[in-house]
């Protein structure tokens, strides 16, 4: 009796470990944003496609608002193929492959068609398949518009009204450069903490783009909002080399091919959602600042020196970057 129950708790334990079906594979997706952010929305356009094109044999679970962790602890997770894809700002991928700085620099593209150019070419291209000896294999590129600047004390008119505010940046060492250049203290932190760390004053500020500032609710606990567009950080979609590997070229492509298809979607609703986010935050009270060309110039020679740090091979790929008109 009791040897037969050992028997079928092995067997309930063998086919709870196994896919619903043999020939069914299925794979997770960590995304940091909420369900019906349009960031959210691409990579549910993504694993859609995947299901479409294997007849199902692919299914591509979407955990949103962190469940599978924050930012940089699943782009570790993914790295050793403990899940399967994620969606990331390229800020945080940085820690992991450090070339992805020069696709980042402040104020280094002269619009978005520039770093779409940039993105859509062979240096895009380049970028996605520096990733392999890291152990992740780059999918797509997503729109994260601009990023500007937002705290809960004082309109920042200037670079001399940063001095010295505590400013929370993601877990990258380029963002903490970035608001060092500037005269502030630069606070790195998990985006899902930064509401409460408004709200308590642990921190005055930190920076995003327009959806973001929207959707987490930060403007409500930090109402001045800057328009100085210090940078256009593109999010990437990637997989885990471990987790690709283990399926066959054919489906490895089906997969590569629809993270691309599934771009036009979110790019597409990124401009929409970035227009409401807009408006619904000057609604509700946010004291929106513009620059003045000339503050602008200040800001932009600010973060020059961050340049002459970078390193001579990033700073070719910098030039290559400009040369892209
Ligand atoms: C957002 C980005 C997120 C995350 C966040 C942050 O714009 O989409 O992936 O990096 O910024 O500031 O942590």
């Amino acid at each position: 009796m009791k040897k037969g129950i050992l028997v079928l708790t092995a067997l309930a334990l063998l086919f709870a470990a196994l896919p619903a079906t043999a020939d069914t594979v299925v794979l997770r997706l960590g995304e940091t944003h909420v369900a019906d952010y349009p960031t959210t929305k691409g990579n549910y356009e993504f694993a859609r496609l995947v299901e479409e094109r294997t007849g199902g044999r692919i299914k591509i679970e979407v955990y949103h608002s962190s469940q599978l962790g924050q930012e940089k602890a699943v782009i570790e997770q993914v790295q050793f193929g403990a899940i399967d894809f994620t969606r990331v700002s390229i800020s945080p991928l940085s820690a992991f492959a450090p070339a992805f700085d020069a696709l980042q620099m402040p104020y280094l593209y002269s619009g978005e068609e520039h770093m779409w150019k940039v993105l859509n070419g062979p240096i895009g291209e380049e970028f996605l398949s520096s990733l392999e000896p890291a152990n992740f294999i780059g999918l797509a590129w997503f729109d994260s518009g601009a990023r500007n600047f937002y705290n809960s004390k004082k309109e920042i008119k200037s670079v001399a009204d940063l001095k010295g505010m505590k400013i929370r940046v993601q877990e990258s060492k380029l963002m903490m450069g970035l608001v060092s250049a500037l005269g502030a203290v630069p606070t790195p932190m998990p985006f899902g903490e930064v509401y409460s760390a408004l709200q308590t004053g642990v921190i005055d500020g930190a920076e995003n783009n327009w959806p973001s500032y929207f959707s987490t609710s930060h403007y409500e606990v930090a109402k001045y909002f800057t328009l100085d567009g210090h940078t256009r950080v593109p999010e990437i979609l990637i997989a885990s080399k471990i987790s690709m590997d283990r399926l066959s070229k054919e489906d490895q492509e089906i997969i590569k091919q629809a993270a691309k298809d599934s771009m036009p979607y979110q790019i597409k609703l990124w401009k929409e959602f970035e227009k409401v986010s807009e408006d619904k935050v000057r609604a509700a009270g946010s004291i929106i600042t513009e620059l003045t060309p000339e503050a602008l110039v200040e800001f932009q020679n600010a973060m020059k020196p961050m340049y002459d740090a970078l390193s001579p091979e990033l700073q070719e790929v910098v030039k290559k970057i400009r040369d892209v008109q």
